[in-house]
């Protein structure tokens, strides 16, 4: 009884921290409980954390079911629906001294420099209410380029203490572990994972953590990746490494995310999209129970297009996790207007969501005010939990009930504009940037911005733009066929054969996967020079009209969050123009050769 009165508790809470947020920092969270809302328990129902609504009753097996289904009233859902991954979780690169890697929305709501620093716990019980009401039940605090300080006694009480707020809520914490941290801590002389040593090390590490925080979720691990320590450093595998500290998890039932963003490794000079299934097919299998592969949609990293990553293709025998980016490194950060629901749902048909047993999202909060920097950065948050929740929801079903609940303007011709508007914006963002397959062809080190001649004679070539699009007065793209690369040898059928012959590989893919003439006609009829025009001109005239669609909604928006979304959006059309100016006059260099 104490459960359920503790309970009904929180929901109250969450009723006045919804209430309690002005404007400008309220997400999605409303705060119209209808009061005679019903809660029931019926263990008969299937062991997870799902719900059934009918009329305003609300019945679940958990508790958590029952906050869970609460929301989905809120939302109007009515019916059954159960969670179709059990781990959906957050990867927060939020760095010890408050920083946040790839972050454009403030600093960390979990970090501070200050030695004097205190947790804002009505913050972050907004953060786990928000979470919760899309069914995210798990964080990762720290960046995956993390600090070794992070197994120190003195972080492990800080990520108890967030464990501490962040569980009522359903979410468990990870960390993400530096592989060197015996090493660099100062206690060993080695990180060698087959080492005696260092296996007593985390062992004992492990027991601290779950002394500290019982339902500890895991650790998420970059190793012997852009510079990170790993088991290659002791000439071990990722298998070696991945499992030494399952076996120091296991015991509490802790997991290991072991990522596959790895290239310049082993396999140093190949391309570059090649190396995570040449450096982890042949260990397919040879993972612990409670290791889970975690990689990027795409191949290369977080383009706003990408093939799906072929390595999906070939772990058979090892649990899979995708990794989203939700901030928006490739796509604008938190200046463009990009809805990413399309983005996944154009992965999830490719690698069916049955493949995975969960998936993470590289978050784009901070202590900016809106939380995400663009107030349309929020639906990607939202749209990253909903996906977790159940991959099979639409991306236009999601932008429904985000502006629903987000705007409160009526559901009329204003809204299906807005809607329309963020299904469109991540093929325009295309356009402008890279359309016919084009990537990374962004200014160094911040990627805001087009560098499509950008070479640094000092910088790894996979750093370079040059290096992915190879234009020349003759050609351009990457040849990556079976007879280039051969990274169409890594697809499964009928991708393999599809992607491999020019003629029918997917002009969204052409320069990813072949190197053609400029000359080339294209289905348009158009030259592959003149599509590329085509293109950018049409990019930027989709974000005018996603501007013109703002001016139209003026009336039913408030005027703080018309403004700052109108601000960006301005910017956005001068970026766009940029990005088409730019890209357009460095490649007619080569095109007018002609
Ligand atoms: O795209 C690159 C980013 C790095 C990031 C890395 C990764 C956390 O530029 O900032 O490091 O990917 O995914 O590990």
């Amino acid at each position: 009884m104490n459960n359920l009165k503790t309970f009904l508790t929180l929901l109250l809470l969450s009723l006045t921290t919804a209430l309690a947020a002005e404007d400008g920092s309220r997400l999605w969270l409303r705060s119209e409980m209808p009061d005679d809302i019903t809660l029931q328990i019926d263990s008969t129902m299937p062991d997870d954390d799902g719900y059934r609504i009918s009329g305003h009753t609300v019945t679940a097996r958990t508790q958590m079911g029952l906050l869970y289904g609460r929301y989905a009233l809120l939302r109007g859902e009515q019916g059954e629906s159960h969670p179709f991954y059990r781990l959906r979780i957050l990867n927060h690169w939020d760095n010890i001294d408050g920083s946040i890697e790839r972050g454009y929305a403030g600093n960390s709501i979990f970090w501070n420099d200050s030695s004097l620093f205190t947790l804002n716990s009505s913050l972050l019980t907004r953060y786990a209410e928000a979470c919760a009401s899309i069914g995210i039940n798990g964080t990762v605090l720290n960046n995956v380029n993390a600090s070794p300080k992070m197994l120190t006694r003195e972080y492990i009480r800080r990520v108890k203490d967030i464990a501490d707020i962040l569980r009522p809520w359903g979410i468990r914490v990870y960390i993400s572990v530096n592989f060197g941290s015996p090493k660099a801590l100062g206690d060993l002389k080695t990180a060698d994972p087959l080492d005696p040593k260092v296996r007593r090390w985390w062992q004992k590490k492990a027991k601290e953590i779950y002394k500290a925080i019982p339902d500890f979720g895991g650790f998420l691990v970059k190793a012997n990746s852009e510079g990170q320590p790993g088991p290659f450093d002791y000439g071990r595998t990722h298998a070696d490494g991945a499992n030494m500290l399952a076996d120091a998890l296991k015991p509490y039932g802790g997991i290991v995310m072991w990522r596959s963003f790895v290239y310049g490794a082993k396999h140093q000079g190949e391309d570059r999209v090649k190396q995570a299934v040449s450096e982890f097919a042949e260990l397919d299998g040879k993972f612990r129970d409670n290791v889970i592969l975690q990689s990027k949609n795409g191949p290369l990293d977080f383009q706003p297009r990408e093939p799906y990553a072929p390595i999906f293709d070939h772990m058979t025998k090892t649990a899979q996790m995708a990794e989203l980016q939700i901030t928006q490194e490739y796509l604008g950060q938190s200046k463009h207007l990009v809805y990413l629901a399309p983005m996944w749902k154009e992965f999830f048909s490719y690698v069916s969501p049955e493949r995975l047993v969960g998936i993470a999202g590289v978050a784009n909060i901070g202590l900016d005010t809106n939380w995400c920097g663009h107030h349309f950065s929020q639906a990607n948050w939202y749209a990253f939990g909903r996906l977790a929740w159940n991959p099979m929801l639409s991306s236009e079903q999601i932008a429904e009930e985000w502006l629903t609940q987000t705007f409160n303007c009526q559901f009329s011709i204003v809204n299906s504009q807005l809607k329309s508007m963020m299904l469109r914006s991540r093929e325009a963002c295309v356009d402008y940037m890279m359309p016919l397959g084009l990537h990374h062809i962004f200014k160094f080190d911040h990627h805001m911005g087009p560098d499509p001649g950008g070479f640094k004679a000092d910088y790894p070539i996979e750093w370079c733009p040059v290096y992915y699009h190879r234009a020349n007065a003759d050609s351009i793209g990457v040849d990556r066929s079976s007879t280039g690369t051969g990274a169409t040898l890594q697809y499964r059928e009928p991708y393999r054969s599809l992607y491999d012959n020019v003629d029918t590989c997917p002009e969204q893919f052409l320069l990813w996967f072949h190197r053609v003439p400029w000359t080339r006609r294209l289905k348009s009829g158009r030259t592959v020079w003149k599509e590329l025009q085509w293109h950018y001109n049409h990019g930027v005239e989709e974000v005018d009209s996603f501007a013109v669609i703002w001016q139209e909604a003026k009336p039913c928006i408030d005027a703080q969050r018309w403004q700052e979304v109108e601000n960006r959006l301005e910017f956005q059309q001068k970026d766009a123009r940029l990005w088409r100016d730019v890209c357009l006059k460095y490649f007619s260099q080569f095109a007018l050769k002609k």
